[in-house]
């Protein structure tokens, strides 16, 4: 069975609390109940994790190599900070898929750089919570079309 890892960074734990206007209101347990169907329409398994911590992180990422197919990673800030993340993602290799619920490209302009972006399969943004079902059709479309 295919499996997708989904990452979730600092302070996406209080979604559906604060800033409803850039965020929306759809919390992080939606979310995750969102990704967990997502991926049980196409049969795939969905696992998900949420950390503010930049090195736990960087370790599910070691973690996720053979275990998971992909990730779907929201890095939150640590998008326009995290080398170490990066690095993470480039020296593991497991295909992962950038996520953010706003277009960071239309907001401030430190949110414009992207450390994942370079790594990445590819960057899904300013969709909101429907960002994460179009994340997962992603990961498993990408998958689908990876020679075996
Ligand atoms: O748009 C996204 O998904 C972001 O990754 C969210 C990050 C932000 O730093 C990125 O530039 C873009 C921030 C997540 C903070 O989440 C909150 C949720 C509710 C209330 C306050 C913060």
């Amino acid at each position: 069975m295919t499996s997708i890892l989904v990452l979730n960074g600092p302070n996406l734990n209080l979604l559906g609390t604060r800033q409803p206007e850039i965020y929306g209101s759809t919390t992080l347990a939606e979310i995750e109940a969102i990704c967990d169907m997502a991926g049980a329409i196409h049969g795939a398994s969905v696992t998900c994790l949420q950390s503010n911590h930049e090195g736990e992180l960087v370790e599910a990422i070691h973690a996720a190599r053979g275990v998971h197919d992909a990730i779907v990673m929201n890095a939150g800030a640590y998008t326009h900070t995290s080398i170490a993340i990066m690095d993470a993602i480039k020296s593991t290799g497991t295909p992962t898929i950038e996520l953010h619920l706003s277009n960071i490209h239309a907001r401030e302009p430190f949110r414009h750089k992207s450390y994942i972006a370079p790594v990445a399969v590819g960057q899904i943004c300013g969709f909101g919570a429907d960002g994460y079902r179009l994340a997962i059709e992603a990961a498993l479309a990408y998958l689908d079309q990876m020679p075996s």
